[in-house]
């Protein structure tokens, strides 16, 4: 017998509206319609801002960029200091409105997060209509907008969600999608960052189109093991389940240097850049870990890790930067150079869900 045809799925991304500055105009009226940015420090004293509001996004304010910067594009911004309590309890609010439809969702951040809702828990059938709900739900009960795509995989679905940023709903069906991929710039393809896009560019291959040209084996050939994703993808085909138990194994950072550090002083400030990028990811995936790992590459290439645990899982920055000072000078010798410094955080304690109190007696930190 002929076996039956897998169903086509339906997806939709949802995707919070600059999450964290929509929360506090929400919460502090005078910031509406300002240009603001969450995170950093006034007077470009450092820090980097998290995430900025659309006002302060027509400046070029971004995530990511330093403070002083910011204050350079933007010199009426505002600097608010982030409250991660808020934004945690906000997420679980929006996860619990996707529980309404269906329990196939794999959260990507606290404002991130795939559903699979080819089976609903009301029949509704339509994926669209869905997402309208849960965006129209997200505006009754909180007061923030979301932008949402909605397509047969999770890769199309995810692009869709950024195209009508803010308060966007974006459908993009299965006679669409080879079209839209061809058309699609190599930079927007998953696991394409800069340096690959520069390398595909300088090869001529500017869009999903031009990559479809190439057979497999030379996707593969050029690109590794990602290649052969970009053969699948470009052609719609993107069979990745959501996981809604998707566990995180461990999160950090890491820097490859222009040029070898040979003082603990250049080494100290490089650790306590890294320590603030793993700090704001750890906040952002609402993770704590017990275990800090530091990586050290030298100019010979010779590559090792230190590790220290902790009894409790822990998150906050002076930890993780004490912890990578203490593990470096440890391990130091003088004339040591070092071409690559990376910090990590594993053996992770995943917080109960607030309404999990029927699932009894979670060892919440582990057994040890
Ligand atoms: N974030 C951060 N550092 C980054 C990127 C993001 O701390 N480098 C935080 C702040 C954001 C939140 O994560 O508000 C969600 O990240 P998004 O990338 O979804 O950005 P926004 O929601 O702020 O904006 P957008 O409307 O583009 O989704
Ligand atoms: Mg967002």
């Amino acid at each position: 017998m002929e076996e039956a045809a897998p169903k086509r799925r339906k997806i939709i991304h949802i995707d919070m509206d600059a999450f964290y500055a929509s929360v506090e105009q929400r919460d502090h009226p005078e910031y509406r319609g300002k240009a603001i940015a969450v995170g950093g420090r006034p007077e470009g004293r450092g820090g980097v801002v998290a995430t900025a509001s659309y006002e302060a996004r027509k400046y070029g304010v971004r995530s990511a960029m330093p403070s002083k910067r910011a204050l350079q594009l933007c010199p009426n911004i505002i600097f608010v200091r982030p409250r991660f309590d808020v934004y945690r309890e906000v997420s679980q609010h929006i996860r619990s409105i996707f529980h309404r439809y269906t329990d196939l969702i794999e959260p990507l951040s606290l404002d991130e997060a795939y559903l699979d809702v080819t089976e609903d828990k009301h029949n509704i059938g339509s994926a669209l209509d869905i997402a309208g709900f849960i965006k129209a739900a997200i505006q009754d009960e909180l007061q923030l907008t979301a932008s949402a795509g909605v397509s047969i995989n999770k890769f199309v679905a995810k692009i869709a969600s950024d195209m009508n940023k803010p308060n966007g709903l974006t459908f993009i069906g299965p006679s669409r999608i080879e079209s839209f991929m061809e058309n699609l710039p190599v930079e927007k393809f998953y696991g394409v960052g800069k340096v690959t896009a520069d390398k595909m560019k300088a090869m001529g291959l500017h869009t999903g189109g031009d990559l479809k040209r190439l057979p497999e084996d030379e996707l593969t050939r050029r690109f590794g093991k990602i290649g052969r994703f970009f053969y699948k993808i470009v052609r719609g085909i993107d069979d990745r389940p959501v996981q809604p138990h998707r566990q995180t194994k461990s999160l950090g950072a890491e820097d490859t240097f222009p040029y070898d550090l040979e003082t603990l002083d250049e080494m100290d400030s490089e650790l306590e850049k890294i320590s603030r990028t793993v700090h704001n990811r750890l906040l952002k995936h609402n993770l704590k870990g017990r275990t800090i790992t530091l990586k050290i590459r030298y100019s010979d290439f010779r590559l090792i890790t230190r590790n220290q645990s902790y009894p409790t899982p822990v998150d906050d920055f002076d930890t993780i930067l004490d912890t990578a000072r203490q593990l470096l000078s440890a391990t130091f010798e003088d004339g040591q150079k070092i071409r690559l410094l990376g910090i990590s955080l594993s053996n992770f304690y995943e917080p109960m869900p607030k309404n999990a109190s029927d699932s009894p007696q979670l060892p919440l930190f582990g057994e040890f």
